[in-house]
């Protein structure tokens, strides 16, 4: 079975989406867990592209390459996720999320809303490049209970803070729960900028959002 997560990490790290479809139907059909396979067979590979780039290994396209493999993957498995965990869709929490403008990575958000919607929470999704004022608009319009905020690169995350402070300047800052999220983020950078949680991960944004609810 281990092999199966190393096919598909190395089918990501390759770049080659057919066969990281095709690994991932074998997986299902083997009946492995389709969130084992999202944490320890794409996300290994896609970290792996990640280092193969920082180091000057690989260019943007293999970068490109293996985002357009992981997301067909996730867009495989996301069906086997939402009837898997849930079953019935019982409404907890209403969530605006979104990535930073200037940030045009939506891989991990997707992982993120994919999650929250299985765990029966409603998805405003703003998706990427989101600006501070489209993401305080959208809190009001919908009036969410939650905000999420992901940010990819050490060269955006000040944008979460800026749509935080903007939440403040509104009057807003009281009405909804912030969460924050992003590979180069930590629990000490939520502190500083005003967030209410940091979540390393989707599981644990799920967790920590019904916790700040009050729905466990
Ligand atoms: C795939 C990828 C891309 C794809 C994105 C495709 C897409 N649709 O998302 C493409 C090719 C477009 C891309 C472009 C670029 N990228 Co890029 N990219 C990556 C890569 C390899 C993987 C990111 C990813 O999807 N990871 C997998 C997901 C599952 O993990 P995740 O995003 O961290 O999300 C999880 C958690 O962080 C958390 N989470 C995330 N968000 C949120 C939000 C909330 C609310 C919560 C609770 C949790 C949460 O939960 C998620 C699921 O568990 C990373 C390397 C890396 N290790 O991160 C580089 C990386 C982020 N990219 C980088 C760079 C430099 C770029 C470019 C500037 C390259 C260029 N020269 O053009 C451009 C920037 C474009 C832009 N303006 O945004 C650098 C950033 C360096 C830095 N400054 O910090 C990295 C780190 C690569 C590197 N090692 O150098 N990239």
């Amino acid at each position: 079975m281990d092999n199966i997560y190393e096919k598909i990490a190395l089918a990501v790290l390759e770049g080659k989406k057919e066969d990281t479809l095709n690994s991932v139907r074998q997986g299902l059909e083997a009946g492995l867990d389709p969130l084992a396979m999202i944490t320890a067979g794409l996300s290994a590979g896609l970290e792996q592209v990640g280092d193969k780039f920082e180091c000057g290994e690989y260019y943007l396209p293999d970068m490109m390459l293996a985002a357009e493999a992981m997301s067909s993957a996730i867009d495989l498995l996301e069906p086997y996720l939402e009837t898997g965990k849930t079953g019935k869709s019982v409404q907890a929490g209403r969530v605006v999320i979104g990535t930073v403008k200037g940030d045009l990575h939506s891989i991990g958000k997707d992982i993120v809303i994919m999650m929250m919607k299985a765990a029966g929470m409603e998805i405003f999704d703003l998706g990427v490049d989101v600006s501070p004022e489209r993401f305080i608009a959208a809190v009001e319009d919908n009036r969410a209970d939650v905000l999420g905020i992901s940010a990819l690169m050490t060269t955006t995350i000040s944008e979460q803070k800026k749509v935080i402070d903007l939440l403040s300047e509104k009057g807003l800052r009281d009405r909804v729960k912030v969460i924050v999220g992003g590979a180069p983020l930590s629990e000490e950078w939520a502190q500083k900028i005003g967030a209410d949680a940091y979540a390393a991960d989707a599981i644990a944004g799920v967790r920590k959002i019904k916790t700040m609810l009050g729905l466990t």
